[in-house]
């Protein structure tokens, strides 16, 4: 063996051990690919290096040099291996781990729905009208100053219209101000004997904490032969009674509406107080909670009804004050800011 022999030999031997010893410290992903770099890289790697100096040795030692740079070779590449099994192996039992199903976490908590205040009253309200043999009716938001007004006896520049607080649109149309012309629509489209409630949005040119410009009806309407103000006054105490409590009073106050004669307030028991008189009912014992009438009978006329056969009764009445009352809500800007933490405060 020659010098030169001897020497690369002596080289790759102590690249062995240097390697032998690098290897053991390799304990992650990144420290293996560290060490695979520098020794087989195909760059700057050693053992690459080595190789590429080959031309530089004589040409009687070429042959053990190349031997002993493959067996160096071989060696880091079998052990780069045998590292990269035992990495791999490590990997899949974290991801193995981290995937698991801890059995004894707590669940998700679902998410409950809850219905608005203002569809919990309207349904309500449904629902008793029809255990007193009422359908619902409904008719477009977007109304006819005829649907609106005129037949309701509303006549054009009666002084009864600025009560009204209309929004007109540039088309002609108006934002209906009462669910009353659903019940022209249905008269006009049937005949009687006519039971029906209207329940939906109504709109009115007023904006202030207590009124907003878009607020909830619900109109009733019968109409049939013989009706009088005591099937309207029954009718009322039974759904009250149903709506509020079982033993409340009413109490009907005249009134005045261009659609019913005669027309009348009805107040029922102050449910704060329980007809005592407190700061709810500025100490009267009683709430305003609807209107009512008589149908006009140049409304029913107007409709097609022959007014000498038939009679009707008609009440309506804000589903948005029931609703505050019912569920404690103060102020009215509550029920339409979409604040869900109103319906978590109601949620029932
Ligand atoms: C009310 C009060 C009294 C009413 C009358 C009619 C119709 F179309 F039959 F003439 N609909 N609604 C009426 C009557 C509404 O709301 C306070």
């Amino acid at each position: 063996m020659d010098q030169a022999e001897t020497a690369g030999l002596a080289e790759a031997g102590a690249l062995a051990g240097r390697f032998e010893e690098e290897s053991s410290r390799v304990a992650d992903r990144a420290a293996w690919e560290d060490l695979r770099l520098r020794w087989v890289g195909r760059k700057q790697g050693i053992v690459r290096t080595l190789l590429a100096r080959t031309g530089e040795v004589p040409a009687a030692d070429r042959r053990a040099w190349g031997q002993a740079v493959n067996t160096l070779k071989e060696r880091v590449e079998g052990r780069l291996a045998e590292l990269d099994a035992v990495l791999t192996e490590r990997e899949r039992e974290a991801v193995k781990r981290s995937a698991a199903v801890d059995v004894t976490l707590p669940g998700r908590r679902p998410l409950v729905g809850s219905l608005h205040p203002i569809t919990r009253v309207n349904r309500e309200m449904e629902r008793i009208f029809a255990e007193l043999g009422y359908s619902v009716a409904e008719g477009p938001e977007v109304e006819t100053d005829y649907h609106n007004f005129e037949a309701l006896n509303f006549p054009q520049d009666h002084p009864a219209r600025d009560t009204q607080d209309t929004l007109f649109l540039k088309s002609g149309f108006l934002l209906r101000t009462h669910t009353s012309p659903v019940q022209i629509r249905t008269m006009l489209a049937r005949k009687p004997p006519i039971r029906v409630i209207c329940p939906g949005r109504v709109f009115r040119n007023d904006n202030d904490l207590r009124h907003s410009p878009m607020f909830h009806q619900v109109e009733g309407l019968a109409v049939a032969e013989g009706l009088t103000v005591g099937h309207l006054k029954g009718t009322l105490l039974a759904f009250l009674r149903r709506l509020f409590a079982p033993d409340v009073e009413i109490r009907l106050r005249p009134s005045f509406f261009p659609f019913t004669e005669p027309s009348a307030e009805v107040d029922v028991t102050c449910q704060s107080c329980k007809g005592q008189g407190c700061a709810v009912c500025s100490g009267t014992g009683w709430m305003e909670i609807l209107g009512c009438g008589m149908v006009d009978p140049r409304v029913l006329d107007e409709c097609g009804i022959d007014p000498d056969r038939y009679s009707g009764y008609a009440f309506g009445m804000g589903v948005d004050r029931v609703a505050m009352n019912r569920y404690g809500i103060a102020n009215i800007r509550l029920l339409f800011d979409n604040d869900e933490r109103l319906l978590r405060q109601v949620h029932g």
